[in-house]
């Protein structure tokens, strides 16, 4: 009898270590983006994360410990430590701790969840002395269009951006809904058709970020990538110059673009209208007339545009 339990308990201990111990050599080589942030928005929400999983350990932690105790204790060869006791029921003090933990900790999230969802507003501009800069992001089958309306450039797949300036993304669509999304900057926003919505990001230091569309979007969805590249002011304006050296770039060579395919190598453009953005969006927004104007269609939302 001894002996088998011994057997038993070496196994189960042998499982668990050798568990533990392939979690820890795969997670130490994976770099797990949202918990390495690079940037103002990440790091608010790395703390958001870790708060909520320290949280949901006061829960879970006393519950799987009491389950295995409970599973041993009453287990169907133990005789002698356990009373049987088939009418106890109820009891205040057992109601009172596993209806009161829970409901502290929702209000609990509850409140850093509003206060935390305003914090991170994706629409609320970040604080800085440097003045920010407008990137204007096309979601396309299946790659990246971003349009730099005061640099005069546009640029596919490679996101360049200034170290310590805050970014004023406009987002949009002209293919299936998408997701725009560096994990090591912060926040996702979607990006659809005749819409624009608004995101603001800082990146902390210089770097290479991947970036991608986090809403499965077709075919070549898992081509949808780009680098989101946090360099010097300097270096910035450099490339800013010599992306206005590149082609033109204007309606007629964004349709062509547009068309579904993916491009092999990220491509920088000189920007011939400043207002293509503006275009884009407004090739899915219906004039509304004075009979159709009640029936249900298309919604304007040309807001931060
Ligand atoms: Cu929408």
């Amino acid at each position: 009898m001894r002996r088998r339990l011994v057997f038993k308990i070496t196994i189960v201990t042998l499982l668990v270590v050798t568990i533990i111990m392939a979690a820890w050599s795969y997670f130490k080589n994976v770099n797990v983006a949202v918990l390495n942030p690079q940037g103002t928005i990440a790091n608010q929400e790395r703390g958001l994360i870790i708060f909520t999983v320290i949280l949901s350990l006061v829960v879970v932690i006393p519950v799987f410990t009491l389950l295995g105790m409970i599973a041993w204790k009453y287990r169907e060869k133990n005789t002698k430590k356990t009373t049987y006791r088939p009418n106890w029921d109820g009891s205040r003090l057992f109601e009172t701790v596993w209806w009161g933990i829970p409901c502290v900790i929702i209000l609990i999230l509850c409140i850093v969840t509003w206060q935390t969802s305003h914090q991170l507003d994706p629409y609320k501009p970040l604080s800085s002395d440097i003045k920010p800069i407008t990137v204007q992001v096309v979601a396309l089958q299946w790659k990246w269009l971003f349009i730099y309306p005061d640099q005069h450039i546009a640029s596919v797949n490679l996101l360049e951006i200034p170290e310590k300036t805050p970014i004023n993304f406009q987002i949009t669509s002209d293919a299936p809904m998408n997701a725009f999304w560096i994990p090591n900057l912060g926040s996702q926003v979607y990006a659809m058709s005749g819409m624009s919505s608004q995101l603001h990001l800082m990146a902390d230091t210089t770097g290479d970020y991947p970036g991608s569309s986090s809403n499965i979007s077709g075919t070549h969805f898992a081509d949808m990538k780009f680098i989101a590249r946090a360099v010097s002011r300097g270096d910035f304006d450099t490339w800013t110059t010599r992306a206005q050296q590149g082609s033109t770039f204007a309606w007629s060579e964004y349709k062509s673009l547009a068309q579904p395919g993916v491009v092999a190598q990220p491509t920088s453009y000189d920007l011939a209208d400043s207002n293509l953005y503006a275009e884009i969006v407004a090739q899915y927004l219906q004039r509304p007339t004075k009979k159709t104007n009640t029936q249900s269609g298309p919604q304007m939302n040309m807001e931060g545009m």
